[in-house]
């Protein structure tokens, strides 16, 4: 039986490799932080108490900025595969903790590669670096494929940049197989809340059934090449059951504006947005609403607004990923468009604002929206 052991696996991305890894009989272990409250949500149905028999996924307490608990973890598993999905992933967030996104992000790679090196795994152990588009940044080439040049812009883009280039330096110098995926954005209903897919078809459902009146958002011009993270998990997964070790790019060839995604779930709610206005004063007007889903939104609202503080001090205007490379090596083809993927998180969120509707009505209390990036 193979082992694999995976950083993030609380993570959207960690969830869906874990089940993807289960099914292929693998043992899983995962990495999980210590917080005060339960943070494995997106794996409890995965996952099986340690007292029951032949249990096939274990989670181990560690963090990214601690070797001494990496290598300790590492040495007990002996994993045939780790893939170091764990990251502070948030973009406007490594502006505000840009030293931790740092230590977690960049050192975090090296604390695992040095452990494989330590613990003389470097020919059994193989090694999957989570890269990222944002490593693009200030596009120099359109679509962007493995041998474009890299322009990162933000803390968090630089972490990875480092990380991106440890894991080849280590694949040279000592020998791993280890790689890098290159996955443009991808997105799932187990997506974090504050990015901003999540936020829109959430924040759209919870509008539809009187839940909030309004969502706020920055930088609707954005563009970004958006797919399934159930597609891209496939994807880390057979990058290391290659006979060499490379660097892929994975995206799906095709990109669309925040505005966009926000009406093309604002149609699933028979919901027409209109926009009007310029940067910080454009809003997005309703006008017309079929009432199947969206009881509680009237003709003429203003259901979105732009709040200027969810800019970027620096912005990733465009990405569009050519990954043809993993087409031809990978055999790579998404089976979700960004249509069925934002379909599936509105209708996913359409469920849970229904219920907190009804939660509401007979007086029990709903979660609020925090205030979100
Ligand atoms: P998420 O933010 O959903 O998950 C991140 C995971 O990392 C969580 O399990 C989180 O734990 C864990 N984590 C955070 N900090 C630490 C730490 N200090 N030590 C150990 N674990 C930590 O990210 P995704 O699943 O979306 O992304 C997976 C990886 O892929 C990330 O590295 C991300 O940067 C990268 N990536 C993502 C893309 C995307 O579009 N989704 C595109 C390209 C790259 P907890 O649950 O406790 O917070
Ligand atoms: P990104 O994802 O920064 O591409 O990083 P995010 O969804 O946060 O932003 C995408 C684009 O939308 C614009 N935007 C907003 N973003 C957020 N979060 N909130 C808003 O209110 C908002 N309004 C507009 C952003 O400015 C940006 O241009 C994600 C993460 O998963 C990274 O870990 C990963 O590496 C990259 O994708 C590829």
């Amino acid at each position: 039986m193979k082992k694999a052991f995976i950083t993030g696996i609380t993570g959207q991305d960690g969830s869906y490799l874990a089940e993807l890894l289960l099914e292929k009989g693998y043992e899983v272990h995962g990495l999980k932080r210590r917080a005060s409250s339960f943070n494995t949500d997106r794996i409890d149905h995965i996952y099986r108490d340690p007292h029951e028999n032949d249990v096939r996924i274990k989670l181990h307490y560690g963090d990214l900025s601690d070797s001494v608990n990496l290598v300790r973890i590492i040495q007990e598993i002996q994993p045939d595969e780790i893939y170091n999905l764990g990251a502070q992933s948030h973009v406007a967030v490594s502006f505000e903790s840009p030293e931790y996104t740092a230590d977690v992000d960049a050192l975090g790679a090296l604390r695992i590669l040095e452990a494989i090196r330590i613990l003389g795994l470097e020919n059994t152990t193989k090694y999957y670096q989570a890269s990222s588009s944002e490593l693009y940044g200030l596009v120099q080439e359109v679509p962007q494929k493995e041998t474009t040049p890299f322009y990162p812009r933000s803390p968090y883009a630089v972490a990875k940049l480092y990380a991106y280039w440890i894991t080849i330096n280590y694949r040279e110098s000592y020998g791993i197989y280890a790689c890098n995926g290159i996955l443009f954005n991808h997105e799932s209903p187990r997506r974090g809340e504050t990015f901003v897919t999540r936020k829109i078809t959430r924040g759209l459902a919870n509008i539809s059934q009187g839940l909030e009146t309004c969502l706020y958002l920055g930088n609707m011009d954005s563009l970004r090449d958006w797919g399934h993270a159930k597609d891209y998990v496939k994807m880390q997964w057979l990058m290391l059951q290659q006979d060499i070790a490379r660097d892929f790019v994975i995206s799906t060839g095709r990109q669309i504006s925040v505005r966009d995604f926000v009406s093309m779930s604002a149609k699933i709610l028979g919901v027409e947005v209109e926009f009007s206005g310029e940067g910080e004063n454009e809003i997005g007007t309703a006008v017309s609403v079929s009432n199947e889903f969206s009881g509680y939104i009237k003709e003429g609202d203003v259901i979105i607004r732009v709040d200027p503080r969810y800019y970027r001090p620096a912005e990733v205007d465009t990405l569009l990923g050519d990954a043809s490379l993993a087409k031809s090596i990978l055999g790579w083809e998404p089976e979700f468009s960004v249509e069925d993927l934002c379909r599936e998180m509105t209708e996913s969120d359409l469920i849970v604002a229904k219920k907190n509707a009804l939660l509401k009505e007979y007086g029990f209390e709903v979660p609020t929206t925090k205030e979100n990036w």
